[in-house]
């Protein structure tokens, strides 16, 4: 039989309010898979660019006129081989295809607003919301397709594999850096070969939540270990306190993390990559492109956000130039709204909690030589007005987390989101010490302000110097 190659081109279109069309073929006109749902396209002309025919494709299926929008290639090409009958000669030949999809997002209308007209070999037409995506019937191969770009999530596939399962986390309750780089590092091992999922144990923290909302996106929520999944990667942490209880420590096959203070000597079975610098966040954007793995717009709307909440903005003084660069690469990824930092920041400062709940919600307890100290950790607007609004609660609670938590010493650190300069609240002289020991800080009935802002994990490795002294 003869064999010829053809270009095939096909449309991811999106609406303004994130929806995806597809269409199903009518057989009567010799559509394959009429039950499956397709995206619009067909088959390069000759002498036609990719760019025409798809034009032509999406104008002739569903007349949409796609020239005003932004028509971005997606950088993995799929190809396929069928039979198939060429309708001029009824010759049966061998068909090479090569699969250019591209995405078009109608920015300015929402999915009920988009005119369809259906004349060609389309029957019906329906706009998927991203979480139906999983349940759509798709020609084979859909699927996966849809998975490598992180449309849909690997575990709702769960492809039978002999790999080593994997399961990616962070510490319980987690801040948007560990959820970001435990979602998209799990989305470049997948797309290494590897077979992993990404999990997390408890709430995500508000602002992390916030992140995901705003971009629609689900995470796997972990109540036990998955079935199977015995090999751990850590990601964002390297401490056994914030373990999650069912991973043990020989469990881990792999660490990244950014902590100065870490116990990756506890962990002898994982491979271990600490680099100080601003955001773990950094540490996954850089493997997605010195692998020049493409990203999908889940792990971008993650991974930004990610650097610059730990990065406080670049403020932080921890911040490198690596988590900068790394920020800009990001933002040429995808599109992000305007006022999105301002507004996860807000979101961030919306405390609807109790107090003592929040001041353990980022709270951590170090142990050198033998003393235990509590950190707890605020990051909000306004960070001195909250702290002094209410300052004989946060004592009587901060005296109470001592006792309970049996800790030779507890301080709250408040930081300033938007301004610059942190807020420390000591409990006991001995406190108070430890903290004008390590940093220049005047203390003034338990209170003391700083006008650079200083982070936790700027903190903790000058106490173990202190303490171990
Ligand atoms: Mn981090």
């Amino acid at each position: 039989m003869r064999e010829i190659h053809r270009e095939i081109v096909s449309a991811l279109i999106f609406s303004q309010d994130g929806k995806l069309l597809m269409g199903k073929k009518d057989p009567a006109k010799g559509g394959v898979y009429p039950d499956c749902w397709h995206l619009p396209g067909g088959g390069v002309e000759t002498g036609e660019s990719l760019n025409e025919a798809l034009a032509r494709e999406v104008k002739e299926e569903i007349d949409i006129d796609i020239i005003p929008y932004n028509i971005k290639p997606i950088p993995i090409i799929e190809t396929g081989i069928s039979e198939k009958i060429l309708k001029d000669t009824n010759e049966k030949v061998i068909c090479h295809m090569k699969f250019n999809v591209f995405k078009i997002i109608i920015n300015d209308k929402k999915a009920d607003e988009i005119k369809l007209r259906l004349d060609d070999d389309l029957i019906e037409t329906r706009w998927f919301s991203m979480n139906e995506l999983p349940s759509v019937k798709q020609i084979p191969g859909g699927k996966e397709f849809f998975q490598k770009l992180g449309y849909i999530k690997k575990e709702l596939i769960m492809a039978s594999s002999t790999n080593k399962k994997i399961l990616v986390t962070t510490y319980p309750n987690p801040d948007i850096d560990g959820v970001a780089c435990a979602c998209s590092y799990a989305e470049f091992l997948n797309k290494k070969g590897c077979n992993a999922i990404a999990g997390i144990f408890g709430v995500p923290h508000r602002e992390a939540q916030f992140v995901l909302d705003k971009f629609k996106i689900k995470i796997n929520h972990l109540k036990s270990l998955p079935e199977g999944y015995e090999n751990i990667i850590l990601v964002d942490m390297s401490d056994l306190e914030a373990l999650p209880k069912l991973i043990k420590p020989e469990q881990v096959i792999e660490i990244i993390d950014h902590r100065e203070t870490n116990e990756i000597e506890k962990f002898i079975n994982a491979k271990i990559q600490i680099e100080l610098i601003g955001a773990c966040a950094t540490l996954i954007a850089e493997k997605f492109k010195k692998n020049s793995v493409p990203m999908s717009e889940t792990a971008a709307f993650l991974l930004y956000p990610a650097i610059i909440s730990n990065t406080l903005n670049f403020k932080g003084k921890l911040t490198t130039a690596r988590d900068k660069n790394m920020a800009e690469w990001l933002t040429k990824q995808t599109e992000f709204p305007e006022n999105f930092i301002h507004e996860m920041f807000l979101a961030k400062s919306n405390i609807t909690k109790p107090l003592k709940e929040i001041l353990l919600e980022d709270f951590k307890a170090f142990e050198f030589n033998n003393k235990k100290v509590g950190i707890a950790q605020l990051e909000i607007i306004n960070t001195n007005q909250y702290i002094k609004n209410n300052f004989p609660e946060i004592i009587k609670l901060l005296t109470e987390i001592k006792e309970k938590k049996s800790l030779n010493y507890i301080f709250l650190n408040g930081l300033d989101l938007e301004g610059a300069g942190n807020t420390f609240v000591a409990v006991d002289d001995i406190d108070i010490k430890l903290l004008q020991s390590i940093l220049n800080l005047k203390f003034i009935n338990h209170l003391a302000m700083s006008d650079r802002l200083i982070m936790r994990k700027e903190i903790s490795p000058l106490i173990q110097n202190i303490l171990e002294a």
